[in-house]
């Protein structure tokens, strides 16, 4: 049997325009910002691959920790009832964790569509290729573009029961206030019974986590300049990577790592007809990959009106996939 694949998307026009206006405004701003899901073209996917092959990049592994040896505990606490559900990941990546998670419920016949939710179209195809071959009972609708814009297109679609997973502490790449925020949007779109799956990377050892963001290897760095590589590309713009150097920093009370690249020279960056000034030393604000306590889980679980029904641990205790219903 052929898995049934289709995949609604949003137009190329609109998103090279959403990211040109997001670039724009970004290197307007002071300080300089350029937002991380941006790094995830098709030279991004490969190095954050690498990445996740890194020996100082545990998250992955405690994810999957939790996803290859806790399966059980995970499918028992999300089948609430027999109904058929959709089954939403936000940002699914390679689905190397979750597609566990998916083997386990099709081989227990369960009745659900996997809707997984990605801004890489070309990441959606090949996830779309490995299932039609490795799990061809699996009934897959892959959803390209920004999550809450694929959420709307998900509620609409399909009135089944939502189980949505937001896995690899990619919450991480919001603030905590934009993490309310966003919890709070979803908890409006869903409806009463509904699940949300949140992964968590936990505050740990300072070094272990500074470490994870700042590998000897480079491969980090390459990945934030990855981003001015693309904006040369599809943007028309003439960074100079050789003259921006990447700086990594965490902060173990607040629980804030964050990423910058530093102007190493004073210059001017062109695109299209802009001009960007950069000071010697200027940074841009790249990415945040924020770390929590159990506190803060539970803080943000209570303010965005979320019951916590369940939390899973990996062995070490780094990384915890939290479990919610409105
Ligand atoms: C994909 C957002 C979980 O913040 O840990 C890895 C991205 N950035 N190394 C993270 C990332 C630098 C990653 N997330």
């Amino acid at each position: 049997m052929n898995s049934q694949v289709e995949t609604e998307f949003q137009t190329q026009n609109d998103s090279k325009e959403t990211f040109l206006l997001d670039v724009i405004e970004g290197l307007q701003s002071s300080p300089k910002r350029l937002h991380s899901k941006y790094f995830y073209d098709k030279a991004g996917d490969q190095l954050f691959q690498q990445i996740m092959n890194m020996p100082e990049y545990y998250l992955t592994d405690c994810e999957l920790d939790i996803f290859k040896n806790k399966t059980e505990l995970l499918a028992k606490s999300i089948l609430i009832d027999n109904k058929p559900f959709d089954l939403i990941e936000l940002g699914a990546g390679d689905a190397m964790k979750s597609s566990y998670l998916l083997e386990h419920l099709t081989k227990k016949n369960i009745d659900f569509t996997y809707m997984p939710i990605d801004i890489s179209g070309h990441i959606l195809e090949e996830l779309s290729g490995k299932f039609s071959r490795d799990l061809p009972d699996l009934e897959v609708k892959t959803l390209e573009g920004d999550y809450f814009d694929m959420l709307d297109k998900a509620m609409s679609i399909s009135q089944r029961r939502k189980v949505v997973l937001f896995l690899g502490g990619n919450i991480g790449n919001m603030d905590m206030g934009e993490s309310y925020h966003f919890c709070r949007e979803l908890r409006r779109k869903l409806n009463r019974g509904d699940i949300l799956l949140v992964g968590f990377d936990l505050k740990k050892n300072p070094h272990t986590i500074l470490n994870a963001y700042n590998d000897e290897a480079g491969i980090t760095s390459s990945f934030n300049l990855n981003l001015l590589i693309r904006m040369n590309r599809e943007l028309e713009a003439d960074f100079d990577v050789l003259n921006f150097q990447h700086y990594q920093t965490y902060d173990p009370i607040s629980g804030v790592c964050k990423s910058y690249l530093v102007s190493l020279a004073e210059q001017n960056v062109h695109m299209g007809n802009q001009i960007f000034r950069f000071e010697e030393n200027e940074l841009i604000d790249m990415e945040i990959s924020q770390k929590f306590s159990q506190e803060d889980i539970s803080k943000l679980a209570r303010d965005s009106k979320f019951h916590i029904i369940d939390e899973i641990h990996d062995s070490k205790n780094w990384f915890v996939d939290s479990i919610w219903q409105i």
